[in-house]
């Protein structure tokens, strides 16, 4: 079993319910367990800025999955939630990342873990720290915009928040 870290986000459609949907179908892979959420974030987007605000929230697991196994479970999601949802509106309405993998250290065309982008991104970072409390943040990444939209007080009381 290696203990892996994950990043959600989702900033179309219902936000929240791609996230629980999302959590829903990890939880359900029978080669994860022991699945932990942050708190949930609402951050602004980074990168190409012309878009809405995004739910972040950071995911830790225990898995038998390789992270190429990994990484695919994360895509399956990923087109599940655009097959069922929201395939008119394109791609990205939930997008999962790993972010950490054991120890890892890996650099393939199809998979680069650490997460590269992770280290610059408060959206990343913030939730991850809930998780992983020795994590240190620069300063300058305190001033991106995230505000803390939800804490839950277990992944079920997420997965049964209709609110
Ligand atoms: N890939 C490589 N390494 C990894 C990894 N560690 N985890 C490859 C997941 N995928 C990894 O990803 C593109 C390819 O990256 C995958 O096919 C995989 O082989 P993607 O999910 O298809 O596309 P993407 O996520 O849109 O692209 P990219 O470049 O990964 O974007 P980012 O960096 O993930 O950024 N702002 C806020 N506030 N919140 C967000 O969640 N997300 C993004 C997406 C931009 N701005 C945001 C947020
Ligand atoms: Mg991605």
């Amino acid at each position: 079993m290696t203990v892996a870290y994950l990043s959600l986000g989702s900033n179309l459609g219902d936000r929240k319910a791609q996230l629980q949907e999302a959590v829903r179908l990890l939880q359900a892979n029978p080669a994860i367990s022991n699945v932990k959420m942050s708190s949930v974030y609402e951050t602004a987007p980074v990168g190409y800025l012309d878009q809405g605000a995004f739910l972040n929230l950071a995911v830790r697991l225990e898995t038998s999955l390789s992270p190429l196994e990994l990484l695919d479970a994360c895509q399956g999601i990923e087109q599940t939630l655009q097959r069922e949802r929201l395939v008119r509106w394109g791609p990205r309405t939930v997008d999962l990342d790993i972010l950490l993998y054991g120890q890892e250290q890996l650099v393939t065309e199809k998979l680069t873990i650490p997460h590269p982008r992770m280290s610059e991104r408060a959206f990343v970072l913030v939730p991850l720290r809930e998780l992983l409390p020795s994590l240190a943040i620069t300063e300058e990444l305190e001033t991106q915009e995230i505000q803390l939209w939800k804490a839950y007080s277990s992944v079920t009381a997420f997965l049964m928040d209709e609110n």
